[in-house]
């Protein structure tokens, strides 16, 4: 049966704004990987119904429809589509305890600093000290880059998806003056699954600009 990834009908935004970015791409990208069908369904940006809050408690994007169930938080998300592939985890105790750790820490030790950082950057009200503890997340990633080509289990996992798509941003990405990092991105985003998920993401608010401004 084929899964539903939801997302917003528009985004707002100057020029690009956050299109390719929105994080229903972490959910197109992990099925386009795994090669399972799905489809995408949109709720309303502006207005966020009762119906939307039922299936994501903050009135965010994305979340999920698999049959029966529906499932919010990205990374939430991206485990559960990884249960159904083996491309996305490894089965081995081992591999899938690596690709778990590092799925987790890409959320919780470095998108967990990089979001707030970003949001006060863009603000002008930058903080130093977030600056600095963001400088040492990012600097702890580019240290274990520098050793290896993979975050888990010696092969692209779903944890490479997600650090890949937190660091990708580009403020962040410009922070980290890394080269491995900057590599690493370039690797991962190499992928024809990603580039598909991408280009997938733009043109959907692409379109949705133009009906927007073709009422206005
Ligand atoms: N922790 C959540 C964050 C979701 C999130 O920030 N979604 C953004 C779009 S990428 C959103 O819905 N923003 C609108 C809002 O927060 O009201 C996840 O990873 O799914």
């Amino acid at each position: 049966m084929s899964m539903t990834v939801w997302t917003y009908d528009w985004v707002p935004g100057a020029e690009r704004g956050p299109r390719g970015f929105v994080r229903d791409v972490r959910l197109r990208w992990a099925l386009e990987e795994a090669g399972l069908d799905y489809d995408v369904k949109t709720t309303p940006f502006a207005e966020r119904d009762a119906k939307h809050f039922e299936r994501q408690p903050f009135g965010q994007i994305p979340f999920l429809e698999d049959g029966e169930i529906t499932i919010f938080e990205s990374g939430a998300c991206l485990l559960h589509i990884a249960k159904k592939s083996e491309k996305l985890m490894p089965r081995d105790p081992a591999g899938e305890a690596d690709t778990l750790q590092w799925l987790i820490a890409g959320l919780s030790s470095v998108e967990m600093v990089s979001v707030p950082w970003w949001f006060l950057s863009i603000s002008g009200a930058e903080n130093k000290d977030l600056t600095g503890w963001l400088r040492k997340r990012l600097d702890h990633v580019a240290a274990v880059l520098s050793e290896r080509e993979w975050l888990a289990a010696a092969r692209f996992t779903v944890a490479d998806l997600l650090m890949a798509d937190v660091l990708r941003v580009p403020k962040v990405r410009a922070f980290a003056e890394s080269e491995g990092i900057e590599k690493y991105i370039e690797r991962v985003c190499a992928r024809p699954a990603f580039k598909k998920a991408y280009a997938d993401q733009v043109a959907h608010f692409v379109a949705a600009e133009r009906a927007r401004n073709a009422l206005t």
